[in-house]
């Protein structure tokens, strides 16, 4: 690799030919401060936060898109820097309302924490004109405050590159421009596939999710409700981060241990259900190659892709598989299967979820979601929420015990777990498939060639003398390139899974904020699928079709994967 030597603040450094400043200096341990740039997302040098000195440069420059060159000398703390910096902060300020106290990122805001760094001590310096305006609240998922959106356009070009949706952009010129939708429609009225990728990416609070945190606790003190909490497999992977665990830990325990102290009846587990899918989308892959049903079958569980794929693929809605996502499988068994066991009537039970993913609140809201006549899932919650909730109701997370799900529905295997790692319900499939097809157990469980963050990834295997091809996209941008080579007939395919979000739910919308400073240097999604891939291999069963809960809730009450019940509570259909 070519290399080349520069000085940064006199420390001699040497750097990768290519390397930008901000990447040479991270290197060196030198942190440069940034508000817009987004590695290989937003690299338009525009806040000016990242400014440095280059000796013989004429001005300063953004040291985001600034490449190193051999013999440079560059300062990254001059009076001169830290002086433009935070007038750079005040000048954004003079158009930001300011309102700290009760906004959702104060704490974890990054311009909160470059103002505090750079000693902005009078945050209305350059106080003048303002502009004001109107909560967006058009989304089902989210809310959009233009009165803390710093212009970075990180969510635009997340919204556009990575996810090729493309539903906001600027609009106006200068003073007024704002971000929004064409002509400043709502959200909601857009296809947004409220993916929350922006949310994940803005680095204050002009974009959040909608909170029930207060619906939540309301419910439990009712007491004519019985409060029933589900948990996603990729909220466990991320929820320490909220409570200053390092990224990669996983806190199942101690998450159904404070679930348990917020006063839910029960909690049980997503990954139940997981396993559930699994017995049904794997009988439905069977049955379409072996019956010539429509292929290439098309994972169905994240609904930001099922949204894009009604928006953008409508002729491809056939492809879907029919199986309801597991959130709404469990929703569905919770108000008939566990409520006939229990003898509660399901209207006055509250179906709650906790995900990693925005879109989860769309989905509860989708047509035939209703298996008991009431909806599945009453209210879905964001990682971020749950983290709100458990400080809400004064629980000390980090000194709590580990416990154990609630049965009968807590009981999962490592092929559950890891669905929310990209590649994750393809393997989970395809554990279940391969042995249903040869009748032979698998030697092998690991299908690493699906694993991984690579946008797209494909495999080829022979089972029981047939040739099944199989990919996995991530990322609604990957999914299109994908889904383009299969409607040309470029690519073949029997089964694609689809995640709307890069990397799959662990780097879903709803998951704790990373902030840039850190996700420009690390590698988020990876770190926090190796806590799945972890629980996954310390599982003593690691396939869905040999969790005991799932053969006795086909033997008690559903009969057979595919049969007419299964059909009627855990499958749905599309809006082409
Ligand atoms: Fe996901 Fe899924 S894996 S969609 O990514 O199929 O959100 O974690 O809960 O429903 O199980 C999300 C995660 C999640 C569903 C499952």
């Amino acid at each position: 690799m070519e290399t080349v030597n520069l000085t940064i603040n006199g420390l001699k450094v040497s750097a990768p030919a290519g390397s930008t400043i901000l990447e040479a200096a991270h290197a060196a341990g030198i942190r440069i401060p940034t508000l817009c740039y987004l590695k290989e997302i937003n690299e338009i040098g525009a806040c000016r936060m990242c400014v440095v000195e280059v000796k013989g440069a004429r001005n300063l420059v953004a040291a985001c898109v600034h490449p190193v060159s051999e013999g440079m000398e560059v300062y990254t703390n001059t009076p001169k820097l830290i002086s433009s910096r935070k007038k750079t902060l005040q000048l954004l300020l003079s158009n930001h309302d300011k309102k700290c106290l009760s906004c959702v990122r104060s704490g974890n805001c990054e311009l909160q924490q470059l103002c505090r760094e750079y000693g902005v001590d009078d945050e209305n310096y350059f106080a003048g004109e303002s502009n004001h305006y109107e909560l967006d609240d058009s989304a089902a998922h989210m809310i959009r405050d233009n009165n803390k959106c710093i212009l970075c356009r990180r969510c635009v070009a997340v919204c556009e590159k990575v996810q090729g949706v493309g539903v906001i952009g600027t609009n106006n010129r200068g003073f007024a421009t704002f971000i929004g939708s064409a002509f400043d429609m709502g959200l909601g009225e857009t296809s947004c596939v409220s993916c929350g990728q922006c949310i994940a990416v803005c680095p204050t609070g002009a974009l959040y999710e909608k909170d029930y945190t207060d619906k939540i606790i309301e419910a439990i003190a009712d007491p004519e409700k019985y409060v029933v909490v589900q948990t996603a497999p990729s909220v466990r992977a991320a929820l320490g981060e909220e409570f200053g665990y390092p990224m990669g830990t996983d806190v199942e325990g101690k998450m159904v241990a404070a679930l348990r102290r917020i006063g839910f009846d029960r909690v049980f587990d997503t990954d139940w259900a997981a396993d559930l899918t699994i017995m049904e989308e794997a009988h439905e892959l069977l049955d379409r190659v072996q019956n010539g049903g429509k292929l290439p079958l098309i994972t169905s569980c994240s609904p930001g892709w099922i949204k894009y794929c009604e928006h953008y693929f409508p002729d491809m809605t056939e492809n879907l598989s029919s199986c309801k996502s597991p959130q709404q499988m469990f929703g569905a068994m919770v108000k008939t299967y566990f409520a006939e066991k229990q003898g509660i009537d399901p209207k006055n039970i509250v179906s709650v979820s906790v995900m990693p993913c925005t879109a989860k609140k769309f989905e509860i809201g989708r047509d035939h979601q209703n298996a008991a006549g009431v909806p599945d899932v009453d209210i879905a919650i964001t990682t971020r929420e749950l983290a709100r909730l458990i400080r809400r109701c004064g629980i000390e997370f980090t000194a709590l015990p580990e416990e154990g799900f609630d049965d009968p529905m807590g009981e999962s295997t490592g092929a559950a777990v890891i669905f929310g790692a990209t590649g994750g319900v393809m393997e989970a499939a395809l554990r279940t498939a391969v042995e249903t097809l040869t009748g032979e157990e698998l030697a092998n469980l690991e299908f690493t060639d699906v694993r991984g963050t690579k946008g797209i990834k494909e495999a080829e295997y022979q089972v029981a003398g047939m040739d099944i091809r199989v990919a996995v996209a991530s990322g609604l941008g990957n999914a299109r390139e994908l889904l383009e080579q299969v409607k040309s007939g470029e690519k073949q395919y029997h089964f694609i899974e689809i995640m709307g979000c890069p990397g799959g739910c662990v780097n879903g919308g709803g998951q704790p904020q990373v902030s840039g400073d850190v996700r420009n240097f690390t590698d988020v999604r990876s770190i926090r699928a190796s806590v799945l891939y972890r629980n996954d291999q310390a599982k003593v069963i690691r396939k869905s079709h040999e969790n005991p809960a799932i053969k006795k809730l086909y033997e008690e009450y559903l009969g057979e994967p595919g049969s007419k019940k299964a059909h009627e509570t855990l499958h749905t259909t599309y809006v082409k």
